[in-house]
């Protein structure tokens, strides 16, 4: 073992055993801490002033208690957190995730990445990341609304529009912010943009909705740009049938790409015809306003499969676009994209690929991004609607879709600066760290050790 990859495992080590049992939360470290130490043998001031391992230190975790009645006026009971992870350039700023699997390894891998991908939007926004273990599914609009009041009655002692902004995740769309929102300003009679994805009428920005997909479908097409390639005409698999994946579908269909596939927990739809726009359209009212499952995709449209055990990283694609969960693409979902040619994979959801896998793609020389690169858009869109709340003004669409472009546009430049290898091979890995990582270690470093 080399000097390098032995102060790498003894770092790793270490942190691990400040952290038991936080598998989720060692294998973003681990990522991190790989690309990271090798950086910091050529920029000793980060080490001499141990950096990283104070980012890996959460500024602070609040865990609490959630009670609430359901319909049958049985007490419920769910655990709340909020992990402030590092408010070093900006506020804590990340979304709130409602899922039984929410758990605090969860968060704190979700926090961490938050801190980089924040930094690389070029905003200022520290990183945060909450939530809670309740299941929205099955639940009545009342229930959810209460469970959203109790959630924010203890939450709101520890955000604020210049503290903490949360925002949505899995679980948490549009309907629970407005709920979360309504509680915050009853507690504090103040009307503030303390959480972000709000309603168009009482604050909410244009495209914040579509960003983090089109701003994935912006990144990808920068890579294809660096390559003399492009997205038209491209068979892509997509995972997922929420918020990213619903518009990164809808960029595609806008690029000239072919989406054949969504998913959701209960299985795989595979269409060979190519979802369109109408289909689209389909999704987006089976999942947003009915609430229901993906399988129906298959009995409407003819042509088109349902597959309960299949991931949708089985079929023969030219990319993929994983827009689900954490660690849905194992490596042997990447041998099987790579054996049938696949070119590309680019991350909508945080961490959907396990680390065999990410290391197998890369090995394969395939274009691989990060999601904390790729799935920046919607955290920066998020701080283009506080800047407009601080603002009291709102843009226009174009204005919003302009910015959004540009910034997806510096991080991939930021990312091939940081990441281009003598061969020409773009490591978006170790771009996406080392860049997010500076301007967030240099901040620290002037701030003395606090
Ligand atoms: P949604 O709740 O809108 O959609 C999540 C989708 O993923 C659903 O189709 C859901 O299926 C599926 N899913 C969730 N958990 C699992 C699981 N354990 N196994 C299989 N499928 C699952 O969430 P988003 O679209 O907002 O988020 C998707 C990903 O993107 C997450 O990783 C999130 O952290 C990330 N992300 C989100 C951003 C945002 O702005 N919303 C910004 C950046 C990243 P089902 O309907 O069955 O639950
Ligand atoms: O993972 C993410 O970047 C998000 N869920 C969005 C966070 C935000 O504050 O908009």
């Amino acid at each position: 073992m080399s000097n390098l990859s032995k102060e790498v495992s003894q770092f790793v080590d270490h942190i691990s055993k400040r952290n038991p049992h936080e598998p989720e939360f060692m294998q973003a470290v681990t990522e991190v801490a790989e690309t990271i130490i090798p950086f910091m043998e050529d920029h000793t001031k980060y080490k001499e002033a141990n950096v990283l391992e104070r980012m890996c230190e959460p500024e602070r975790v609040v865990m609490f208690r959630v009670p609430w009645s359901d319909d049958q006026n049985s007490i419920q009971v769910n655990r709340g957190f909020r992990v402030q992870m590092n408010s070093a350039i900006g506020p804590y700023k990340g979304g709130l995730r409602f899922h039984p699997t929410v758990n605090l390894s969860v968060l704190k891998f979700l926090a961490f990445e938050q801190v980089f991908k924040n930094s690389l939007t070029t905003l200022p926004l520290g990183g945060g990341k909450g939530g809670s273990d309740f299941n929205p599914k099955g639940k009545s609009d009342a229930e959810v609304m209460r469970f959203c009041q109790s959630f924010m009655t203890e939450l709101s002692k520890h955000i604020g529009g210049y503290t903490d902004i949360p925002a949505g995740d899995i679980g948490v769309g549009a309907r629970e912010i407005g709920y979360m929102f309504g509680q915050y300003k009853r507690l504090n009679n103040e009307f503030t943009g303390v959480l972000t994805g709000k309603g168009l009428d009482f604050g909410g920005s244009l495209i914040r909705t579509e960003a983090t997909g089109y701003g994935l479908i912006y990144f990808a097409k920068e890579v294809m740009d660096e390559h003399d390639d492009s997205l038209e005409g491209k068979i892509c698999a997509i995972s997922g049938s929420g918020n990213v994946a619903q518009y990164a579908i809808e960029k595609l269909i806008e690029f000239g790409a072919k989406p054949v596939t969504v998913s959701d927990s209960g299985g795989s739809i595979y269409d060979p015809n190519g979802i369109d726009t109408e289909k689209l359209e389909f999704i987006k009212e089976l999942k947003n306003e009915r609430r229901g499952r993906i399988s129906e995709y298959a009995d409407k449209y003819k042509g088109s499969e349902f597959h309960q055990d299949i991931t949708p990283w089985n079929f023969k694609v030219d990319f993929a676009f994983p827009c689900a969960t954490q660690n849905e693409l194992p490596l042997e979902d990447a041998k099987t994209l790579v054996k049938n040619g696949c070119k590309g994979v680019f991350e909508g959801a945080n961490m959907p690929t396990t680390d065999e896998a990410v290391a197998y793609i890369r090995e394969n020389k395939l274009f691989f991004s990060p999601g904390k690169a790729s799935n920046a858009g919607g955290v920066a869109t998020s701080g283009l609607e506080m800047s407009q709340n601080a603002q009291r003004l709102y843009w226009t669409r174009d204005e919003v879709d302009y910015r959004l472009k540009m910034i997806m546009k510096s991080i991939h430049t930021n990312c091939v600066d940081y990441g281009k290898e003598s061969d020409g091979y773009v490591d978006y890995v170790k771009g996406a760290n080392i860049a997010g990582f500076v301007k967030v270690a240099d901040s620290m470093i002037a701030q003395g050790v606090v």
